[in-house]
């Protein structure tokens, strides 16, 4: 079997559409901010993957439950589909899709898409090896540049076979919940325009639960979770030529009950400048400031489904664990 191979949304590997104006703009307002995006350089998508072996860590071992349960219903609701998933990382939990479409279907298709690099273009060769019948090609890119690309015709019909596959697009792990109300209403509707009528659309995503249940999944006990925070700052430093000192900022984690979200920030112990000569910039930090690295908001499913509604996508069922700790809905456009 030929490989086939990787496309890169940009042509340079790691200058992914980097020009930094977003941590110019987080680290000059205040309170200062930086894009959940920059965690995931090499180092922290692997760092994300041991997170989600964490004991303390739920939602990947429940999600990937319920797609243990449903995938096979999934595949025969959908039949045979081009797959697109936003945020692939390291395809794990993606198996148990494959594996049920693999049985409905002979002209499979799947494009993962994520913004690491070297984590897509490992996962790819391992799934083209192991699933042969599958046209698999990797999208390195944001998700803006990759709805961008699903938007445009030109991506859509040169990738899409000419009998006119429908397409399925899947977000897994409850990224969403990195979006503020505001931008989950505008990826949703970049979601709808990258479909066609009849298309899905395939969400997974964290409930609410008790703080005690939430807090813990964000401070882990082995402190994975506090060098995956900190690894933001490692990143900035290589990408930016940045002069971050590690020890002088904290892993914090905090359930904000009345936004229903995880906040996650990185506290800062002592008065001082830091600099990031690529971008010309010089902040000054004060002892007791904090950076806000992420939100991870946590749903409620009806709330949910009338978003969903509100751009054109139609739930066409729900599915959850016993526990009712994370929900994976499948909608159509
Ligand atoms: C990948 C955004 C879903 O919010 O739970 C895990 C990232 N941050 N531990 C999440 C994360 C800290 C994760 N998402």
């Amino acid at each position: 079997m030929l490989t086939q191979p990787l496309i890169f949304l940009d042509n340079q590997y790691h200058e992914l559409n980097n020009d930094g104006e977003d941590v110019i703009q987080g680290l000059t307002q205040t309170p200062k901010s930086l894009p959940p995006k920059y965690f995931y350089d090499e180092r922290g998508s692997q760092l994300f993957e041991q997170i989600c072996q964490l004991p303390e860590y739920y939602p990947t071992r429940t999600e990937a439950w319920i797609l243990s349960q449903y995938a096979d219903e999934i595949a025969q609701m959908t039949g045979s589909c081009e797959l697109v998933e936003l945020g692939s990382g390291s395809s794990t939990k993606t198996r148990l899709l494959l594996d049920s479409y693999q049985k409905i279907a002979d002209d499979c298709r799947y494009l993962p898409i994520d913004i690491s690099g070297g984590i897509l273009k490992t996962s790819v060769l391992q799934l083209q090896q192991q699933y042969p019948d599958f046209s698999i090609q990797g999208l390195l890119g944001t998700y803006e540049q990759a709805l961008a690309h699903l938007e445009s015709n030109s991506l859509r019909y040169s990738l899409r076979p000419a009998s006119g596959l429908s397409r399925m697009i899947f977000f897994l792990g409850s990224s969403m919940g990195n979006f503020t109300p505001q931008e989950s209403d505008l990826f949703l509707s970049q979601i709808a325009h990258a479909l066609k009528p009849g298309d899905y659309f395939l969400l997974g995503i964290d409930l609410q639960k008790p703080k005690e249940i939430l807090e813990a999944a964000y401070n882990d006990s082995q402190g994975v979770t506090a060098a995956f925070n900190l690894n933001m700052l490692s990143h900035l430093n290589w990408r930016f030529q940045g002069n971050f000192e590690l020890n002088f900022f904290t892993h914090q984690a905090i359930y904000n009950q009345a936004d229903a979200q995880i906040e996650m920030y990185l506290h800062c112990q002592e008065n001082h400048w830091v600099s990031l000569d690529i971008l010309n910039l010089k902040v000054s930090f004060q002892a007791g400031e904090s950076i806000l690295t992420e939100i991870s908001r946590k749903f409620d499913l009806a709330i949910i489904q009338k978003q969903l509604a509100a751009q054109g996508l139609k739930t066409l069922k729900t599915w959850t664990d016993p526990q009712q700790w994370f929900g994976l809905i499948l909608c159509q456009a």
